[in-house]
């Protein structure tokens, strides 16, 4: 598809503080032609809606481009960062490409930017750091934050630009965005669109106390302005210099912008709920059409008017030759969840003596290693740094590398993902700490939503490990959690659950050089459960596959984490007492899982038995035997036994915890029943 030449006046993305005094005719009609261009292209897009030419849903910012357009002129688009919302088709256009882009997006045709798979504004252009939204409003602060802190610590004196809506303003993504922003004052413009509701929610039912959300800043120690909707070019002059400061201090700074939603929450929103004239006296206030006045008495209307038939002839033609684009292709969808697998990084073939160590201490000498040769690579979490970790797994790194790199955060697990989503997608690798696994449910979307899918609807990667110490110590319901088959019944993670110091060694580094988002189940059993010696191992790689720790012939068992020594210690009885030989294999990758040695396995043995710690009931090992069985030629020689914990949440004391997830003496028992 040839996209049609856009007109001369768009050919400037760019808006600098002086050109208004240098040349006010030239920018106040680029800032004019680039209104006009989203407004019209707004509206069209709402009329294919209609039509049943665009599918989905339809949120236009018609009534946001006073204050979207002049701010996406202003910004350098060399290096900063953007994440524009619902209202932002403006800012996108003015940000990068072209109309058809745009138009082939909300079309969802085979050229989209999101290859179709994710449908109305919920795109971008991550290669020139315009981060494409996720629906789950609030969440995209933290990843602006992050890739604008990546750009910096790449040496870029970028900004970043956070919008978000009035209604988005009660996340907390947004309270614990700004107060991460302060904190490592960082350069982020947080722009809130304060059109006065939230769908049909309004401002008296969303907030308790008045609508002056710039005054929250104060209480983030960061400076607060508002601005209104009017002239565009009074709204460059008053934000040219505040980009600039925020550029040159990297502070943070929040903007409300009193804005307007001219057509409602969405296409299909009836608008019942406002106020008797509320629509009138909203479209009286519309910045476009005065602006249009002011220009026509200014320039003339000659000039203003041959933009806007330049432009309507444009937009037809674009929207025509987007609705020639072909349907998407669903081939390849699957083979392309996952950012291809990188090539191993040239990792120093060190320490070459084996060291005996803990797998905490295991760990650590990984993370050590990835931090020294990785330069890119940032550690972060909770108490990480001079405290080392509330288990001590990255002690005395905060001492070797600083905080730049070893970062401690505050508590706020959600918008501290969403910053390393951001680091990751502009270059850097971080590894996220979160001090028990329980506590990653506070940052399900951000590693569901955010980085998960990532690269699946963008295209970008997303290198990101996220370390979740996990398993039953004794700490109740809230300190003990597998999380794993919650977090893989979701597409778009792959993850990695080492049973050795060597294996946890090996996992950290495979993990790290990884460009998809990396589950690191840690048993805090396991943590100090003796010393074994670790070494630089050219096969680190092998984690992703399973591995046959001991050899037999009644049945294959399967198993994972802490429960791989339960099972070794269970089969080492039943070897001895029954003559019963199981062949068990440590999985270690949980995903992707790869079975091809383990199914072979089960065909020759004809039994299975799988073993975890986590609970039974949509427990990983419904999955696995689900995927052995379900192409098993032969019937197995018995059902399938899955030993798992009881369906409970982790119970405290150690007689009932002992109860609750399976112990040697229950592991023999339930395959000695099962065996006659
Ligand atoms: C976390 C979350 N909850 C609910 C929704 C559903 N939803 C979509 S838009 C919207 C209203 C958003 O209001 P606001 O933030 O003021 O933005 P506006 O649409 O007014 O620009 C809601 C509730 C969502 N997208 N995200
Ligand atoms: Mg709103």
């Amino acid at each position: 598809m040839a996209f049609p030449k856009a007109p001369a006046i768009l050919a400037s993305r760019d808006l600098r503080g002086a050109d208004l005094a240098s040349d006010p005719a030239g920018s106040s009609l680029r800032i004019y032609a680039w209104m006009r261009l989203a407004r019209v292209a707004d509206d069209r897009i709402l009329e294919l809606f209609r039509q049943g030419v665009i599918r989905g849903t339809v949120t236009g910012g018609q009534g946001n481009e006073w204050m979207v357009v002049p701010l996406a002129l202003l910004l350098d688009k060399a290096i900063d960062v953007v994440c524009f919302t619902h209202r932002g088709l403006g800012g996108h256009l003015v940000w990068s490409g072209h109309l058809c882009d745009h138009l082939n997006q909300y079309l969802a045709n085979a050229m989209s930017p999101t290859r179709a798979r994710e449908g109305n504004i919920h795109h971008g252009d991550p290669a020139n750091r315009s981060l494409p939204m996720i629906s789950h409003l609030g969440a995209m602060c933290g990843p602006v934050l992050g890739a604008a802190d990546s750009q910096r610590r790449f040496g870029r004196e970028a900004v970043g630009v956070a919008f978000f809506g009035d209604g988005s303003s009660s996340t907390g993504d947004v309270h614990e965005s700004l107060n991460l922003a302060s904190l490592l004052s960082l350069p982020i413009v947080f722009v809130i669109e304060n059109n006065g509701y939230a769908y049909s929610t309004p401002a008296d039912e969303q907030f308790a106390r008045g609508t002056d959300l710039w005054r929250r800043a104060e209480g983030y120690g960061m400076e607060g302005l508002v601005i209104e909707c009017g002239d565009p070019r009074d709204i460059a002059r008053a934000l040219g210099p505040v980009i600039e400061r925020v550029r040159a201090a990297s502070r943070p700074i929040l903007v409300e912008a009193r804005t307007l939603r001219l057509r409602g929450h969405a296409a299909y929103d009836t608008c019942d709920y406002l106020r008797p004239g509320e629509a009138d006296a909203f479209a009286a206030r519309d910045p476009l059409p005065l602006y249009r006045t002011a220009l026509v008495r200014e320039l003339g209307a000659a000039r203003v008017d041959a933009v806007d038939a330049e432009l309507a002839a444009f937009i037809e033609d674009c929207i025509s030759a987007a609705i020639a684009v072909p349907r998407p292709d669903p081939r390849g969808m699957e083979a392309d969840l996952f950012a291809p697998v990188p090539k191993p990084f040239p990792w120093l073939p060190l320490p070459a003596a084996p060291e005996s160590l803990t797998m905490a201490q295991g760990l650590n000498r990984a993370i050590r290693k990835v931090l020294a040769e990785r330069p890119e690579s940032i550690v972060l979490g909770q108490d990480i740094a001079t405290y080392g970790g509330a288990f001590k797994v990255t002690e005395g790194l905060y001492g070797e590398f600083g905080r730049s790199r070893v970062l401690n955060t505050p508590l706020a697990e959600s918008a501290c993902t969403g910053y390393a989503i951001g680091l990751a997608v502009n270059g850097h690798r971080p590894i996220e700490e979160f001090q028990f696994a329980d506590f990653a449910t506070e940052a399900v979307t951000q590693i569901t939503l955010n980085a998960a899918t990532m690269h699946f609807r963008s295209g970008a990667a997303c290198p990101l490990v996220l370390r979740l110490p996990s398993g039953a110590v004794g700490l109740g319901s809230f300190h003990s959690q597998e999380l794993e088959s919650l977090f893989l019944s979701m597409p778009g993670m792959k993850a990695l659950y080492p049973s050795t110091p060597q294996d946890a060694f090996n996992a950290l580094l495979a993990a790290s050089e990884d460009n998809n988002p990396v589950l690191l189940f840690e048993h805090k059993g396991l943590y100090r459960r003796g010393k074994h010696p670790v070494a630089w191992d050219p096969d680190y790689r092998a984690v992703w596959h399973p591995k046959r720790v001991r050899a037999g012939g009644f049945a294959t068992l399967v198993t994972y984490g802490e429960a791989v020594h339960l099972a070794s210690e269970a089969c080492d009885y039943l070897a001895a007492e029954y003559e019963a030989d199981i062949e068990v294999f440590d999985l270690r990758c949980l995903s992707p899982l790869d079975l091809s040695e383990i199914i072979p396995s089960v065909a020759r043995t004809g039994r299975l038995i799988v073993l975890h710690e986590g609970r039974r009931t949509h427990g990983f090992g419904a999955e696995i035997v689900a995927r052995i069985t379900e192409g098993a030629r032969e019937p197995l020689k018995a059902p399938p036994l899955r030993i798992a914990a009881l369906d409970l949440p982790v119970p405290f004391a150690h007689e009932l915890e002992a109860a609750f997830r399976p112990s040697k003496d229950r592991v023999i028992e339930l395959i000695t029943g099962w065996m006659s």
